[in-house]
């Protein structure tokens, strides 16, 4: 539900679009244990022992739900592999991570695991123990401790939401709870989110009923909140948008656009086929061409993305000491 997201586009930014929007929400599931979890994290990483930059990556698409007892949706295109792979990076960089992530997409360290890890990881032995098949032990052992590293540690912090209610619900939740820290947030905003939606009141509460005809539905425009969380939610923040486009033609015009329009530290371009190659970073002092290393098999475009985003963060931080 990206595509349309034309340049002229008419856009719903105002304060009482996006209250509206905010009001006729169904409420966040477990809210207040999230706000809590959240603020706890923020705390932790500003006041122990080292004080880190906290970036709040975002992951994987929304969905649009058709019903309000959901049988059917509208999803965003998003495996959520730039996400998990960048949250990697993060960490190693040494910053602490709020993962938030659709639901079942890929999470940091486990990209190379098997789809069900579970049944093609583990056997049973003759004893009945519970051990990890060769040759995915290491594999296993490196994800497992990894994870458990960065969560024990305070460093990684993971959130789900599957709509697009969810999504920017704790969107707001997070940015409002990140604003205290200043320059020292980055917002890396991965995630493929819905242009249009059913807004909850006019949608129905039954599974639709194919019985009726032909489907004639009418999908409001999602207000964008890239410029209130500018303006209003973490001012002070560096932040980082994404474009996704297949047009090739058309990337660096909207990807330009969406820096000047929502005020942008920069905005990643990417193509659909090409995003695991090679990424171009637009920002005011021009457009950089990132690229993986072709001579490593297992090189990520993300690992000199994220040295870049972590130099230019630095260079922010200070400019603002
Ligand atoms: C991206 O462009 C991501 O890089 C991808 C990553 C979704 C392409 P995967 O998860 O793919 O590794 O499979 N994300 C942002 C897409 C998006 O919805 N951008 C909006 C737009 O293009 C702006 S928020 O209008």
């Amino acid at each position: 539900m990206n595509a349309s997201n034309g340049l002229g586009d008419f856009e719903e930014t105002s304060n009482v679009g996006i209250k509206s929007f905010f009001d006729s929400s169904p409420p966040l599931k477990d809210a207040a244990e999230i706000k809590k979890k959240t603020e706890e994290f923020m705390q932790k990483n500003s006041f122990s022992e080292k004080t880190r930059r906290i970036v709040l990556v975002t992951s994987g698409g929304t969905t649009v739900p058709l019903e309000q007892r959901c049988v059917r949706y509208i999803d965003n295109f998003s495996s959520g592999h730039r996400g998990a792979t960048s949250a990697e990076y993060f960490l190693r960089a040494g910053y602490a991570v709020v993962f938030l992530y659709r639901e079942g997409t890929y999470q940091p360290f486990c990209r190379s695991l098997p789809n069900n890890p579970l049944l093609e990881c583990l056997e049973v032995t003759k004893e009945s123990n519970i051990t990890v098949r060769p040759p995915y032990d290491q594999t296993v052992k490196k994800a497992i401790s990894n994870s458990h590293v960065a969560i024990s540690c305070g460093t990684l912090l993971k959130l789900s939401f599957t709509t697009i209610f969810e999504y920017l619900q704790n969107l707001q939740l997070i940015a409002s709870s990140m604003s205290s820290l200043g320059s020292r947030a980055l917002f890396y905003l991965a995630a493929a989110v819905s242009d249009f939606y059913v807004p909850w009141e006019s949608m129905a509460v039954h599974k639709i009923q194919s019985s009726s005809g032909p489907l004639d539905m009418r999908l409001a425009q999602v207000p964008k909140m890239l410029l209130v969380l500018r303006r209003d939610w973490a001012p002070k923040a560096f932040c980082i948008s994404f474009k996704l486009e297949t047009d090739k033609e058309i990337l660096l015009k909207k990807a330009g656009a969406a820096l000047e329009k929502y005020n942008m530290n920069m905005v990643i371009a990417n193509e659909l086929l090409t995003r695991k190659e090679e990424v171009i970073v637009v920002t005011k002092a021009g457009n950089i061409v990132v690229q993986r290393d072709r001579t490593r098999a297992d090189a990520d475009v993300e690992e000199p993305l994220i040295n870049l985003i972590v130099d230019e963060h630095s260079a922010a931080c200070k400019s603002l000491e």
